[in-house]
């Protein structure tokens, strides 16, 4: 019996039976299908509504706030812990450069004019010290020795200058953009608070 002979001669009873499987078979497919996509609609939504508040600038899987006032690094980190974040710990060169670009529009001014004097740039704290024991910064927030770090190689920072500097700011000037250094802890600089998105 060739296949053409099969269908003629099929039996219809067993026909709709198998139609009827098949019509099954479709339906809770379709069932499962919908549910994926409302799973998929769903996690979408989600990732879109978890961004920075406003006024924080998002970057990798942090928002950052400049605060343009000036505060010693202690008052500057107690300010951050208001907002639910900590002054800036700088993981990567990645992080580090998007700060350096950041910072620039603050003395945007300075920059046009070609002012060449470092003590007018602005100069920011961000979340490093070396306070609790000289010579060993970590991260104030975890105590984590520094993994990355952009000292300051020409002027050979850190160097504890007047065995006061105790706490890391980096500043907008030109060529020492984001450029970091050990200062006193009780200057009053920016700051630079982050949080986790
Ligand atoms: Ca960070
Ligand atoms: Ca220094």
């Amino acid at each position: 019996m060739d296949w053409t002979q099969s269908v003629l001669t099929a039996d219809p009873k067993i026909v709709t039976e198998q139609n009827s499987k098949l019509l099954q078979i479709e339906e809770r497919m379709q069932t499962k299908l919908t549910n994926l996509e409302n799973r998929v609609k769903n996690i979408t939504k989600e990732m879109s509504t978890k961004s920075c508040p406003s006024n924080w600038i998002p970057f990798g899987s942090s928002c950052y706030n400049i605060r343009a006032q000036e505060k010693s690094w202690y008052h500057a980190a107690m300010e951050c812990l208001q907002y639910g974040a900590k002054l800036v710990e700088i993981e990567t060169k990645q992080e580090n450069d998007f700060l350096k670009q950041r910072i620039r529009i603050y003395d945007e001014d300075l920059l046009k004019q070609n002012i060449t004097t470092y003590s007018e740039y602005k100069k920011f704290w961000i979340g490093g010290t070396d306070k609790i024991i000289e010579g060993r910064f970590v991260w104030a927030s975890t105590g984590n020795l520094l993994s990355f770090t952009d000292w300051d190689a020409i002027l050979m920072e850190p160097n504890d200058r007047g065995g006061n500097e105790d706490c890391i700011e980096i500043s907008s000037f030109p060529t020492r953009r984001g450029i970091w250094n050990d200062a006193n802890c009780a200057a009053e600089f920016y700051f630079i608070c982050e949080r986790s998105l």
